[in-house]
């Protein structure tokens, strides 16, 4: 969590239209890169909350861009959203700043947006339900299909080579190679895992170089935590952290709710034990997505959704641990040896994918 007092967030939020007078901050959520507020305002006698972050611009190293992305994708889903009911809670509302654009960028630098916070809802770090898993899925299937037909030019890489696995296994061997921590020896089991399966990497690549999987626009960050659900129907409501939102595979968004929605551990839980895959909830997660997403998808990709479980668990457990090699300096750590906690549950996981892999493919065939 970040300190409310690092950042003057009134004299931020100053720079948005926003009514009112301001009450309070804090640090809200658990991301891993940007840093996060909840800033309510009095407005009229009422208080009203809004969601104020900083871009993270060592990760996102144009956020001016990245905005640029999020105020496209963000407006056109509201103009298909704009007969459907309450739109502002369907998707993110950005806050202009009081000269138009959809960011403000301070004198230290920090790029900084402002979101109407959705309220009565929430979003959560660990699977409980296979309700929760199919809305979850239908939620980002369905943001995937409203942003088919997105006019205009292809969007900006926020982070080039995102899901590019084989330069993410690049990167590890030269952090590897290097053990500039010294802390090689303490992750021997995990770093010949990791290069036990480099092979998983390519496989998409190819057939999108083939042309059996076509380049889409997706969010690329689909976690389950990256999903708000209604706090009353338990209905997805909107999908959020849009920062990756950019050309992509459809079956890297797929891959990331298998990766967070089949386990019940947390993503840094150290007692791998209580990691699982539950083939009742990626059950759930198939149908949820397939509702949303059937019409578009094509055959390869549907034949292809527990592999993108499977890459994107040994993707993302690879950049857990090539952070913990070279030094904690990309995702926010709480304790020592975070990273490879995280990495272990991610291998864990992919191991149990590799052994239930045959039943998960005959599961989807059948949805
Ligand atoms: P990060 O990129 O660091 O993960 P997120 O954009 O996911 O940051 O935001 C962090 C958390 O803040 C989310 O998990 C969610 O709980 C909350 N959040 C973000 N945007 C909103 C919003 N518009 N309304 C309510 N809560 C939000
Ligand atoms: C980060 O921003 P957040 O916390 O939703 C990361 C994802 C990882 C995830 C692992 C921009 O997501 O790629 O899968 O942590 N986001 C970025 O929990 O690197
Ligand atoms: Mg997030």
């Amino acid at each position: 969590m970040t300190s409310a007092k690092k950042y003057n967030l009134k004299e931020v939020s100053g720079n948005f239209n926003i009514a009112g007078d301001f009450i309070s901050a804090s640090p809200y959520g658990s991301g891993h890169i940007n840093d996060t507020f909840a800033v309510t305002f009095s407005q009229g006698g009422a208080n009203v909350r809004y969601i104020i972050q900083r871009i993270n611009h060592n990760i996102f190293k144009n956020p001016v861009a990245l905005m640029d992305n999020i105020d496209r994708v963000t407006s056109h889903i509201h103009g298909k959203l704009s007969s459907s009911g309450d739109a502002s809670r369907k998707a993110l509302s950005l806050i202009r700043s009081g000269n138009g654009l959809p960011h403000h960028m301070d004198r230290e630098g920090n790029c900084w947006r402002t979101y109407i916070f959705v309220e009565n809802a929430k979003t959560y770090d660990i699977i409980e339900t296979p309700e929760q898993a199919f809305q979850a899925a239908k939620a980002f299937g369905e943001f995937q299909r409203h942003l088919v037909d997105l006019p205009g030019k292809r969007l900006s890489e926020t982070i080039p080579d995102f899901h590019n696995t084989p330069k993410r296994f690049e990167s590890f061997k030269n952090t590897l190679a290097s053990d500039s921590c010294n802390r090689a020896k303490s992750a021997k089991a995990e770093i010949a895992f990791a290069l036990n399966h480099e092979n998983v990497g390519t496989l998409l690549l190819n057939l999108n170089r083939e042309g059996k999987i076509p380049e889409r626009i997706t969010h690329n960050d689909t976690k389950l935590n990256n999903v708000l659900l209604d706090d009353k129907t338990g209905e997805a409501v909107c999908v959020i952290d849009l920062d990756t939102v950019m050309p992509g595979l459809a079956l890297y968004d797929f891959g990331d709710l298998v990766r967070t929605s089949t386990s019940p551990a947390a993503e840094d839980e150290k007692d791998l034990g209580k990691v699982k895959m539950q083939m009742h909830m990626y059950k759930a997660l198939v149908q949820g997505y397939m509702s949303a997403a059937k019409d578009f998808l094509t055959k390869t990709e549907v034949e292809h959704l527990a592999f993108g479980g499977k890459l994107i668990t040994l993707e993302i457990g690879l950049r857990f641990l090539t952070d913990y090699l070279s030094g904690d300096t990309y995702f926010k750590v709480h304790r020592e040896g975070h990273n490879l906690d995280r990495c272990r549950t991610q291998f864990k996981l992919v191991s149990l994918i590799e052994e239930q892999e045959e039943e998960m493919n005959r599961l989807a065939e059948k949805i």
